[in-house]
């Protein structure tokens, strides 16, 4: 596994807020993240998060919208918080080497696991519509970080990442969802809908590292095989609740005020220090 960024891939990084770092993993470790992602997302069956949803007496029953979630579920099957479910991942998850590298690269005093998913898209899936990251979750940073690891060639047939150049320096937390029209975010931000992303391919083990505000999208699956990826993003330490429930668990949401601090050791563990990180 690689844990040092170069001076140059740490400008690059700051400049454009997205990074592709070929053969991340070594072929070893590769195959172990494979084993593992597929195990836990076969044991997690259809249930997307970690917690199967609660429901208090008088809660009004979930709004659900049939036709958007199933075209949702063919852009990718998306399970969250493996760490939480699976002995295997949470060793790989929690294991400091894998944070060093993005908490060097992203410049921060300190990072907790906000969440990792697994990003499989089916053959022939839709590709994911433009989005930011940050405004899905229960904070606000400008400094969130998500490694995403290509478990099998992320290529421009099968539905690799596009990134917008130096667009994290501009987002403003507002967001659209990961829905048909691929490019509604440009709605939002027509100042950027002339400056062309730019697709990343990269081979089974490499990583791509990119801002939490970073607009991105991915290609449709034109391909008969899946395209998996599994991911972790990570939360600067010190940033505070702001009234999102994203994938905190109920239990914990009712005992959270907005503006309390996210430091949940067993929600949120810190898995990388600037102070203490390992050599
Ligand atoms: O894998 C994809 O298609 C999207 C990935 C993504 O949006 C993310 O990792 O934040
Ligand atoms: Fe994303």
């Amino acid at each position: 596994m690689i844990t040092e960024p170069t001076p140059e891939q740490k400008r690059g990084y700051e400049q454009q807020g997205f990074l592709v770092v070929e053969d991340f993993l070594s072929p070893d470790e590769l195959e172990q993240w494979r084993t593992a992602v597929d195990h836990a997302v076969a044991e997690r069956g259809d249930q997307r998060m970690s917690f199967s949803a609660e429901v208090q007496p008088g809660d009004a029953p979930p709004a659900r919208d049939a036709a958007a979630e199933a075209y949702y579920d063919q852009v990718f099957a998306q399970r969250l918080n493996l760490w939480q479910t699976d002995d295997r991942m949470r060793e790989l998850l929690l294991d400091p080497a894998l944070s060093l590298f993005a908490g060097r690269l992203s410049g921060t005093e300190a990072l907790r696991i906000w969440h990792d998913q697994a990003l499989i898209k089916p053959p022939y899936g839709n590709p994911t519509a433009f989005h930011l990251d940050v405004p899905y979750w229960s904070f606000r940073s400008p400094d969130a970080i998500t490694i995403w690891l290509a478990l099998d060639d992320a290529t421009l047939e099968n539905g690799c990442l596009y990134y917008v150049p130096g667009s994290h320096k501009a987002a403003k937390y507002d967001n659209v969802g990961i829905g048909p029209e691929l490019g509604a975010l440009f709605r939002v931000y027509p100042e950027w809908s002339e400056v062309a992303a730019v697709p990343c391919p990269v081979r089974a083990g490499g990583a791509l590292l990119h801002n939490g505000l970073v607009f991105h999208g991915a290609g449709a699956n034109m391909t008969p095989n899946s395209r998996r990826a599994m991911t972790c993003a990570y939360m600067p330490d010190g940033c505070s609740f702001n009234g999102q429930a994203n994938v905190l668990p109920p239990a914990y949401l009712r005992t959270l005020r907005v503006g309390d601090l996210l430091c949940n050791d067993e929600q949120n563990p810190l898995v990388y220090s600037r102070q203490t990180q390992a050599a």
